[in-house]
């Protein structure tokens, strides 16, 4: 049984679903990040850092947080969703890791920064949403040569497309990434992204370009 701490943002997205992909059981327990519970004593024993997604694995006791290294956990423990033919896997590392270095923080400030907060500082505004920007572009380049990121699905898509999927806040307009679009709505369209969306149960839906 995976014990899985989690709330509905792009990050504890990544990991409800490949909890759904691979098919462990697991047990959800919502963290309201909004009433502060990531700072509770004994959610900090699981994730020192106060964030979600977080997991602790009652079969091997591994608890784990981090949204990249859970992925890869699960990922090994399982046999899925990572290649592990070592051109295949590094390819899958590497767009993994651009995604834990770049398309999630630099988004997370766009979101920040655009949308939460507008009109709060142009020179942020400018810098986030140049750099999202940016990101899409590598992407849409990446995935105008392969089907999926890494050639085919795996855990660096499902790390990437829980952010791709907050792109109406993100200052971007989706249709100057058709790549992009081409990808997502293949993703979206996995009967295991749709249930991972809504963990924990949320009330809308997928958005879709
Ligand atoms: N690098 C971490 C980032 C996790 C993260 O930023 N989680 C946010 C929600 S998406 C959070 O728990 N924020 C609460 C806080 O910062 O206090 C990962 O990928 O797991």
């Amino acid at each position: 049984m995976i014990e899985f701490y989690t709330w509905g943002t792009p990050n504890g997205q990544k990991v409800s679903i490949m909890l759904e992909e691979i098919g462990l059981p697991y047990r959800v327990h919502p963290i309201d990040i909004l009433k502060d519970e990531q700072f509770a004593p004994d959610f900090l024993e699981i994730s020192p850092n106060n964030k979600i997604p977080a997991i602790v694995d009652t079969e091997t006791g591994q608890a784990l947080m981090e949204s990249g290294a859970i992925l890869l956990y699960l990922a090994e423990k399982t046999g899925q969703l990572w290649p592990q033919e070592p051109h295949r896997k590094w390819d899958v590392m590497q767009w993994l890791m651009w995604q834990m270095g770049g398309f999630g923080p630099m988004l997370g400030q766009a979101h920040h920064f655009l949308h939460y907060n507008a009109g709060k500082s142009d020179y942020a505004e400018d810098r986030y949403g140049n750099e999202a920007k940016r990101l899409w572009g590598v992407l849409d380049k990446r995935l105008s040569a392969v089907d999926f990121v890494a050639g085919t699905y795996s855990i660096a898509d499902i790390a990437i497309w829980p952010w791709a999927s907050r792109y109406p806040i993100q200052g971007i307009e989706i249709s100057d990434y058709p790549n992009v679009v081409r990808w997502y709505r293949e993703v979206a369209a996995r009967p295991a992204v749709q249930r991972g969306w809504n963990v924990p149960e949320r009330d809308d839906s997928i958005p879709m370009p």
